[in-house]
């Protein structure tokens, strides 16, 4: 099992306060967004008053539905605490910052470069998810979640984890936690077609057209496409589904890192990089001034598709 501790600390902190906002990073995920409307949801059992904020966008398609539910300009009061949810600092709220500055905090968060700084700090880098640490909250508050919010927590379980895609050996502690969201009421098949379904039908064929024009280098270790401006143009960005047209990609027999280009403007192009295992792609995209993970980064660059597709390839000849 887990011997990860909710901190009593931030059972006093909850427990002695009445009035909270509950802000999370900008640009929100299913994470952040199940996290917080569930705890939101919580406290207004405990009968204490909780605004969900955040400063957006929700641009992610599984989340849209969620963005009417929170505020950007939450009402400051003296009374107020702040609790911030999947992210380790003021300044990843973006906008929320001077709303919520200053005001008694504390943090929930499980990313491993985090630095936090806060009055309470519940910092679980081995944790999949922060939704597994709320409801771990939850239950040190001797409550157990209701449906609803178990589908929040487990929402935000399998976004944050590519509905189960990514655990590997010793994620035991997940599927614990996921049991226990289903025993409450969630359901992994809704679940899963409240994140992979819904989509137009001109984003499949975008999909299809990038799919077509890939490319293969280093004996298939290496696979790269394109969208152009004249796609952007016909799909909009709307029509985009990168984390679709990777997992189809890393599905060829034989690859061991993709690269997508996409031609932002007519002088500029972002580039999306992805590995399985062995390459670090993200040396590679520091070499072009950008950065991420190991398995996952990205840059831009200026210039057209195809001089900077010819700068790509050689860039990966050291690693393939
Ligand atoms: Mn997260």
């Amino acid at each position: 099992m887990t011997n990860i501790q909710v901190p009593q600390s931030l059972l006093t902190f909850i427990r002695e306060g009445s009035k909270f906002l509950i802000a999370g990073h900008k640009e929100p995920d299913g994470d952040c967004v199940g996290s917080q409307l569930a705890l939101c949801s919580v406290l207004n059992r405990l009968g204490k008053q909780a605004i969900p904020c955040s400063a957006g966008p929700f641009k992610r398609p599984e989340i849209v539905s969620y963005a009417e539910g929170f505020t950007s300009t939450p009402p400051r009061e003296p009374e107020s605490r702040v609790i911030v949810m999947d992210c380790s600092s003021l300044e990843r709220t973006g906008d929320l910052e001077p709303y919520i500055m200053g005001l008694p905090l504390a943090i929930i968060d499980h990313h491993a470069a985090a630095k936090p700084t806060g009055d309470v700090i519940f910092l679980e880098p081995t944790s999949p998810s922060v939704t597994a640490l709320t409801l771990l909250l939850i239950e040190a508050l001797g409550l157990t979640p209701t449906k609803e919010e178990a589908e929040l927590l487990f929402f935000g379980l399998c976004t944050d984890t590519g509905f189960f895609r990514h655990v590997d050996y010793g994620g035991a502690f997940t599927f614990d936690i996921a049991s226990r969201l289903i025993s409450a009421g969630a359901s992994p098949k809704r679940t899963f077609q409240k994140i992979n379904g819904g989509k137009s039908l001109e984003s499949r064929i975008l999909l299809g057209l990038i799919l077509s024009r890939t490319e293969s280098y280093y004996h298939g270790k290496l696979l790269v496409s394109y969208e152009n401006l004249e796609d952007t143009e016909r799909f909009g960005l709307q029509g985009r589904d990168s984390d679709m047209l990777y997992q189809l990609l890393l599905s060829v027999a034989g690859v061991e890192a993709v690269a997508v280009i996409r031609q932002e403007s007519p002088t500029s192009c972002t580039v999306g990089l992805r590995s399985i295992d062995k390459v670090d792609v993200s040396a590679i995209a520091v070499q072009f001034g950008g950065g991420g993970h190991k398995q996952a980064s990205g840059f831009t660059a200026q210039g057209t598709i195809a001089p900077l597709k010819e700068r790509l390839i050689r860039a990966f000849a050291e690693v393939l």
